[in-house]
């Protein structure tokens, strides 16, 4: 021990003086070929290893090009295989796309008014465009609106009808519409691709057809649905029926429709929601409005409400609930339902294209629920606000 500390001793000092000697006599790293050699090849092979280990797990087909400045969302599960038309599908909203913003208060489904062509054709004018949305007073979403609003604006007509529908699109990208549940001649059908041509941004396509079945219909887009239905392009649609009888078989004194919807918001950017890994929703309306936003009925005890849920939304199947007494079914997908099949149920499932006409009797005062039965549905980002959230609306009845 003692032997080998002695040793160190000398080396430093000989290394010092070696030191000291060369400042003065030669400035010649004391590194051999072979030394310089091995640094060189394992510099070059960390090099390329730090390229090609990381390029096994990143799909290097991609260019900007392809996918722009898209921003995923946060937890979505990209591999090296994701196609750049994945991405842009499921990219959040550009914010420097927004060419409108809502009053906080402004509400969706407000109803169209047609102009009249000479031979009768009611004539609507749908227009298309990326707006600012207030789903509660302190939660904006990226939407897209038709005429600004979210829902659509709501278009009625009578069966028989005959309709035109202007879609003018301001969208940063193609879209197409489609008439919901109706019997139409196919080209009018709305299919992007499949049996029209998509429409461009700045263009304008016309949507002729006749109105041939009464009932709860609604409208929205069939360019990638999963991505522009699920920002706020669907309506509703709603065909009154040109035999009385048919009204005349139900008892309501007032109606009200519901059209469903999820939203995913994160880091104050908006997504499409999608039953999928990082792109589930977190926040959920009825007519574009998340409770205690979402409107409330007004009713007096033995009153009738007729209530319209429409499957708007893109993903979950929504069981409906209404708290204070059962409803009647009188009506699914826009067809009457025989009277002595007309069930009662307090529950109804709500899937993503379908529409359930109900018939709901206030039998006693008070704040009457009506909600999915879904909890985490009637929260705002998991959150209960007044008691619920989401999917949740108010039918105040009075004595
Ligand atoms: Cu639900």
């Amino acid at each position: 021990m003692q032997e080998h500390k002695t040793e160190m001793v000398q080396e430093n000092h000989s290394m010092h003086h070696e030191g000291h000697a060369s400042m003065h006599h030669d400035m010649k790293p004391k590194v051999t070929r072979p030394q310089l050699a091995v640094v060189t090849i394992l510099t070059v092979l960390a090099l390329v290893l730090g390229v090609a280990i990381p390029a096994q797990f990143v799909n290097l087909s991609l260019s900007a090009e392809d996918v722009g400045g898209a921003i995923m969302p946060p937890g979505m599960t990209m591999t090296r295989d994701t196609p750049a038309a994945a991405m842009r599908e499921m990219a959040a909203v550009d914010p420097g796309e927004v060419s409108h913003t809502a009053p906080a208060d402004a509400r969706g489904d407000r109803v169209l008014e047609p102009s009249l062509t000479d031979d009768g054709t009611k004539v609507f004018d749908l227009t298309t465009s990326v707006i600012d949305w207030n789903i509660l007073p302190d939660e904006q979403v990226q939407a897209y609106a038709f005429n600004g609003q979210v829902p659509g604006p709501r278009i009625r007509v009578t069966e028989g009808d005959r309709v035109r529908v202007n879609v003018k699109n301001q969208l940063p990208e193609a879209t197409s519409v489609h008439w919901h549940g109706l019997i139409l001649s196919n080209e009018m059908d709305g299919p992007a691709d499949v049996t029209q041509e998509p429409i461009e941004p700045g263009e304008t396509f016309a949507y002729e057809f006749t109105a041939e079945q009464q009932g709860t219909y609604f409208y929205h887009s069939h360019k990638e649905p999963d991505r522009q239905q699920a920002l706020g392009l669907y309506g509703a649609l709603i065909v009154d029926p040109k035999d009385p009888s048919i009204e005349e078989s139900y008892d309501y004194d007032l109606e009200y429709t519901i059209q469903l919807q999820e939203w995913l918001k994160k880091e104050g950017y908006t997504y499409p929601a999608m039953l999928m890994e990082g792109a589930m929703p977190n926040f959920f309306t009825i007519n574009g409005k998340a409770y205690p936003e979402t409107e409330t009925i007004h009713m007096k005890v033995g009153e009738k409400v007729r209530l319209r849920f429409v499957g708007s939304n893109n993903n979950f199947v929504h069981p409906m609930h209404v708290h204070g007494g059962p409803f009647e079914v009188v009506q699914t997908d826009g067809n009457p339902v025989p009277e002595q099949a007309q069930i009662l149920k307090d529950t109804i499932n709500v899937g993503p294209g379908e529409r359930y006409d109900v018939i709901w009797e206030a039998q006693e005062p008070g704040k009457w629920l009506v909600h999915c039965h879904i909890p985490h549905h009637t929260t705002n980002d998991n959150v209960e606000q007044e008691g619920g959230g989401g999917l949740t609306m108010v039918i105040n009845v009075t004595e």
